[in-house]
């Protein structure tokens, strides 16, 4: 289920299969093939031998030898020829039957390069939509959490309205709200920020204006009893959503067995960016959000830039875990559903 583009070395990752972007022979070359055999030993090459090569659009496991992976999935993605020769259909297949391999040996964690960008010339943002999508719709079944690793800090979604729509929130806001914080004792100068604030959502159309899917719900009930704790409280707001968990958890990007844990102690206290993430399924407001971390012991902070975020996202209505996080990872900040938070 979850998502996450992260940077950083695919070699070093404790996960139970990394993908590698390799070519028709499977013995070995530059780029992350090169890392990824220097990183496992001699080993790998020797089963690699056995396998008889691959096809373009096709995978084969090894074992992961001196890698922090179980296994290692060799796929090999199309050389990019201007892209009249089958080559997006090619590279999602890489991605789709790399992800029916992972299912079929159980690994519940698997990383990805993204595949034919280096040597063989995929133009970056077409490779990074391809990977996205393929990657979402599969994990839409399936219960598994999928890393896309990008070496090197590189920016995917800063043409995105969201991502300007953000940046033009921050850029306005953050000072100003760290300044609040500054200036706490002068009320004056609060209230008039505070104004400022609200005017920002009351006056300006949300980004979304289109019919939310699921029924707007009355939620005087559920969240004026905010004692109750965080996982009651979200359980009787998937209740009076009239949905079902299963919808709730893939719409959040959360772990099913994460789930599961929440509801069955009363007592857990989730990561703010999980409470978020809720949220978001939820389709709550901001006050309804506010409520909603209230019950984890969390408000909304003026002087954080993943709060403003996320502010600005529910402000506009955009209920879209994928979304968010790609301006997450802009930001280089955590992402929903990311294990590492909790
Ligand atoms: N971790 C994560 N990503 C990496 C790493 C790493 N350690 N190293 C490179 N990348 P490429 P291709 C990124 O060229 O385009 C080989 O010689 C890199 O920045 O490795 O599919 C094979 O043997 C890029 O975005 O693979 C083939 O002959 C991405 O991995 C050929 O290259 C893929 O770049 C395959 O070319």
């Amino acid at each position: 289920m979850p998502f996450e583009i992260v940077n950083g070395d695919i070699t070093k990752l404790n996960v139970d299969a990394i993908v590698n972007a390799a070519n028709n022979t499977l013995l070995g070359g530059g780029g992350v093939d090169g890392a990824i055999h220097r990183a496992a030993g001699p080993e790998l090459l020797k089963e690699c031998m056995t396998l008889g090569g691959c096809e373009t659009g096709q995978a084969k496991i090894t074992k992961g030898y001196n890698l922090p992976a179980k296994y290692v999935i060799h796929t090999v993605g199309p050389i990019w020829q201007g892209g009249k020769a089958n080559e997006p259909e090619l590279l999602a297949s890489c991605y789709t039957n790399s992800l029916k391999l992972a299912t079929q040996y159980e690994c519940e964690t698997v990383a990805f390069p993204l595949i034919s960008s280096g040597a063989y010339g995929y133009p970056k943002m077409d490779a990074m939509e391809i990977a996205g999508e393929t990657i979402k719709e599969y994990i839409r079944e399936h219960d598994m959490h999928v890393f896309l690793v990008i070496f090197g800090h590189e920016s995917f979604f800063r043409n995105k309205p969201l991502y300007q729509t953000v940046q033009e929130y921050i850029e306005k806001h953050y000072n100003e709200f760290a300044a609040e914080a500054i200036c706490e004792g002068n009320s004056r100068y609060y209230a008039e920020t505070r104004r400022r604030r609200e005017w920002d959502f009351e006056n300006h159309p949300p980004l979304e204006s289109k019919k939310l899917s699921i029924e707007d719900v009355d939620w005087e009930e559920v969240i004026n009893q905010t004692d109750k704790g965080f996982s009651q409280t979200l359980q009787d707001m998937i209740a009076a959503r009239g949905i079902k968990d299963s919808k709730c958890y893939n719409d959040a990007q959360i772990d099913k067995r994460l789930f599961s844990k929440i509801k069955s102690d009363p007592q857990y206290r989730p990561s703010k960016p999980t409470v978020f993430a809720f949220a978001i399924a939820l389709h709550l407001n901001l006050k309804e959000t506010e409520a909603l971390l209230e019950t984890a012991g969390y408000s909304i902070s003026n002087s954080s830039k993943f709060d403003l975020i996320l502010r600005c996202c529910i402000g506009n209505r955009i209920y879209n875990v994928g979304q968010i996080n790609e301006v997450l990872y802009e930001y280089d900040l955590p992402q929903m559903g990311s294990v590492a938070n909790e």
